[in-house]
């Protein structure tokens, strides 16, 4: 099972630690694509030693490669954004994971696609239910 994690970058790095924690979940269920995405000493100018063509290409490529998108959309991305959409044409299955407790409401443009499963949570243990319900 290959899943693609996606979660903000240039978007802002608040919740990476929340990202670490549901990569550390999501590996026991299968190969983990996107671990960076979790990495903590990762800032929001990203991995500034790799040419942003290649960081497309790899990520596109990885998301076309992937069985399942896992993403955390707490934090507005427009990356994340992007990769939700490109999955959803591909008809890669969606499910996404909103805390209402932080920041503004989540873009109309996701909480009203019916395709993306958004979940709203407010701890981790919900979290990690929701993904013992989708792999099993
Ligand atoms: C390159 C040079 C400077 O900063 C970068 C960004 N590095 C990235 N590395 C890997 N994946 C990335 C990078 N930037 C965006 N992504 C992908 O888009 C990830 O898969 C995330 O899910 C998403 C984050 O988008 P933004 O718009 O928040 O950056």
């Amino acid at each position: 099972m290959k899943i693609y994690f996606a979660g903000s970058i240039r978007g802002g790095r608040k919740d990476k630690e929340v990202y670490f924690e549901i990569i550390e979940s999501l590996k026991s269920y299968g190969e983990v694509l996107t671990e960076h995405v979790g990495s903590l000493p990762l800032s929001a100018r990203g991995e500034h030693e790799v040419k942003e063509d290649f960081i497309y290409k790899r990520d596109i490529e990885w998301l076309e490669s992937s069985d399942i998108v896992i993403a955390e959309v707490t934090n507005p991305s427009l990356g994340v954004g992007y990769e939700l959409a490109y999955a959803e044409k591909l008809k890669i299955p969606v499910h996404c994971f909103f805390n209402p407790e932080k920041y503004q409401s989540l873009s109309a443009m996701i909480r009203g696609d019916k395709y993306l499963n958004v979940y709203d949570y407010k701890d981790l243990e919900k979290v990690n239910l929701i993904l013992n319900n989708i792999f099993k």
